[in-house]
Parts: structure tokens; C-alpha cells; sequence
């Protein structure tokens, strides 16, 4: 580089920077990297800590007046961004015994994912679906949900969305019901009965209430927890993953959400993984059982319902000290229909 080039190179910026004009070659290689380099870091959070915040709030604040009384778990490497991951969000949510929280819906997709209380519920489109833990109930983009719990219990759960996924598109609305609740339109668990079994009900003259493409949102734990059982008693174990079972839309055998895939693993006691990246940046619930999990030269431990997010691209082994069991979601779902997502194992 000749010895006026930089100088030169510098004017040049300062002068169009007011034009909104800046040089591609200063930053080519990280717009377009060789290979994903997450700026997300590996983190836990330990379930006892995130409870204990979450009761101080809930002294605090009614889910009626917080509209939602969540906990965001903001990755500590993309902060003020509400994300644990670049595309999705993860927050703890809190609701006592004998409140709502009121009925909306909007563009966001979200999961629910059980990990305290039983009996509260979350109502789509005035259909019920009453949680135990470690069910799996979805709220897809545009149903209006809300949520109560008549039980004499706290009920806390796990909410995965795609907030940052829908803002990276600038495409979200949202709207209020105006009402706590959206009339019941049908008795709990009616869904379930007709799309939970593999099956489907064959439309005559009667129209189904429920979209046809995505009908189902409620996976219950005694019944995935069985599936995964009978595998692991059975299946030959993968050695990348341990034994693993992903949720399915049964309209089309794809992902749950068109922005958010989930699954379950099972690993035996002392069975430890052999290393495995992947795109998805992926955020783990451990559902029981205590182990390990490596990424590079950190070791997360792994207690019951401790929340884990492991990056895009982030070499994973999972160690298990007993039968640990996780549940996991990711934007795998975005990723393949963009032709994007890529998995390695090393
Ligand atoms: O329950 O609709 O954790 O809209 C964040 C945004 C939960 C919800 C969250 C939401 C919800």
C-alpha cells in the first residue's frame, strides 16, 4: 500500500460517511464470513436462581397489569437485543394462583414449555389447553391466546418465540382482544383428540375449526415422555445425538412452527456424545437428570430445569451422569426453508 493510499482511504470515508456510504472492502469478510461466528455466548441459567426473581416480581407486579410476567433471558452477548439467540427469544414466565393473563395474539409465534404447576392453562382460539410439566403447547402467529390458572399452585413456564426472527423482518402486529379471556369455543382438549394420535379427521360437510395446515398445540409430557422411553429401550442409540425425537405439525410431518423446531432427548446414564455442530443456535431445557455439557474448554453442568443456550456453530458434547432427558428449540425450522441450515459431525 503506497504511503498516501490510507490517508487518502480515511478522507475518503469521513467524506461520505454523511451520505450514508461506506466501503465494502473495510468489512467484506465479516458481512461474509467463512463460516458462522456467533457473537452469542454459551450460558446457563440455573431454574432456582430465575425462580426466586421471578416470586420477588411476582410481589411486585399482577400478570394482569405486566400483561405477561416473564423473565427475559437476554444472551449476555447480545445485549439490549431481548434475544438468546440472534433469531429467538427465551423467557420465564410466572402466573399465580387465580390469575390471567389477558387475551392477544400477534405476527410472533411462541411455545410454551412447562416447568412448574399444573393445572393453569393456555387457551387458543377459546380452546384450552390445561399444562402439566413438560408439556409442549403452542401459540403459532396470529391465534389470539390467553392464559389463567385456576389451580392452587404458581405455574412457571418456558416461553420460546421468534421475536427477534419476525423484527429482523420488521413484519410484526399485534393486537389486544379487550378481553381477559376469549370465549370458550370448544372443551379442552378437543384438538388433541382429533390431531394428537397420528390421525386426522376426515372433513365431510363439517369444517374444521382449527387451520388446517397447523391444527395441533398441545404435546403432552406423558405421552412424549413414553415415546422416548420405548425408543431408548429399543432403538439404537445415535452417537452424535443420544436418542432424540422431534415434535411434528401432523398436517405436513414438518417442524412444529414455520420459524421454530423442537425436540427430546433421552441419554443413559454415562453415555456420553461424540462432538456435533450445527447452524441452529439452540436453547435446552433440562427436563431431569444431571450431566454435563462441553462446548470448547467450557463445561456447563446440567441440573434439572436449568435453561442452556448453545450457539450457532458451537462443537456440543452432552455428557450424562444419570438418564439425562432435555428438551430443545431452535430456528432449524426458518433455517431449512431458507436453505440455510447445515449440521457437522466432528
Ligand atoms: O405469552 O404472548 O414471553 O407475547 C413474550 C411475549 C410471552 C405471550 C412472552 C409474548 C408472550
Amino acid at each position: 500500500m503506497p504511503n498516501e493510499q490510507r490517508p487518502q482511504l480515511e478522507r475518503l470515508y469521513q467524506d461520505m460517511a454523511p451520505r450514508s456510504l461506506l466501503p465494502l472492502w473495510e468489512s467484506l469478510h465479516a458481512l461474509v464470513p467463512r463460516e458462522p461466528r456467533s457473537p452469542a455466548l454459551p450460558w446457563r441459567w440455573s431454574y432456582g436462581e430465575v425462580r426466586d426473581y421471578l416470586m420477588c416480581a411476582g410481589d411486585l407486579i399482577s400478570a394482569e397489569q405486566a400483561e405477561r410476567r416473564v423473565l427475559i433471558m437476554e444472551n449476555p452477548g447480545l445485549p439490549g437485543s431481548s434475544g438468546i439467540t440472534q433469531s429467538l427469544y427465551a423467557g420465564l414466565q410466572l402466573i399465580l394462583p387465580g390469575e390471567v393473563a389477558p387475551c392477544h395474539r400477534h405476527s410472533q409465534s411462541a411455545l410454551r414449555f412447562v416447568l412448574e404447576g399444573s393445572g393453569a392453562y393456555t387457551a387458543l382460539d377459546g380452546e384450552k389447553a390445561v399444562m402439566e410439566p413438560f408439556d409442549l403447547v403452542l401459540t403459532p402467529g396470529g391465534q389470539w391466546h390467553d392464559h389463567g390458572n385456576p389451580s392452587d399452585q404458581p405455574m412457571i413456564w418456558l416461553d420460546g418465540l421468534d421475536i427477534p426472527t419476525v423484527r429482523l423482518f420488521d413484519a410484526g402486529f399485534a393486537e389486544n382482544l379487550g378481553a381477559s379471556s376469549h370465549p370458550e369455543t370448544v372443551g379442552a382438549g378437543d384438538t388433541l383428540a382429533r390431531y394428537g394420535h397420528n390421525m386426522r379427521p376426515i372433513r365431510g360437510s363439517v369444517a374444521d375449526r382449527r387451520p388446517v395446515n397447523r391444527p395441533l398445540f398441545h404435546y403432552r409430557h406423558a405421552e412424549w415422555r413414553t415415546a422416548l422411553a420405548a425408543m431408548a429401550s429399543s432403538a439404537q442409540i445415535d452417537p452424535y445425538l443420544g436418542h432424540a425425537l422431534e415434535f411434528l405439525n401432523p398436517a405436513d410431518g414438518g417442524p412444529i412452527m414455520a420459524t421454530i423446531s423442537a425436540h427430546v432427548r433421552l441419554l443413559p446414564a454415562g453415555f456420553e456424545t461424540k462432538p456435533r455442530r450445527s447452524t441452529d443456535g439452540t436453547v435446552f431445557v433440562v427436563v431431569g437428570g444431571e450431566g454435563e455439557a462441553l462446548l470448547g474448554d467450557e463445561t456447563i453442568a446440567l441440573a434439572p430445569r436449568d435453561v442452556v443456550v448453545v450457539p450457532s456453530w458451537t462443537a456440543l458434547t452432552l455428557r450424562a451422569r444419570s438418564e439425562l432427558v432435555l428438551f430443545a428449540y431452535s430456528d432449524k425450522a426458518s433455517q431449512q426453508a431458507l436453505n440455510l441450515y447445515r449440521e457437522q459431525n466432528l
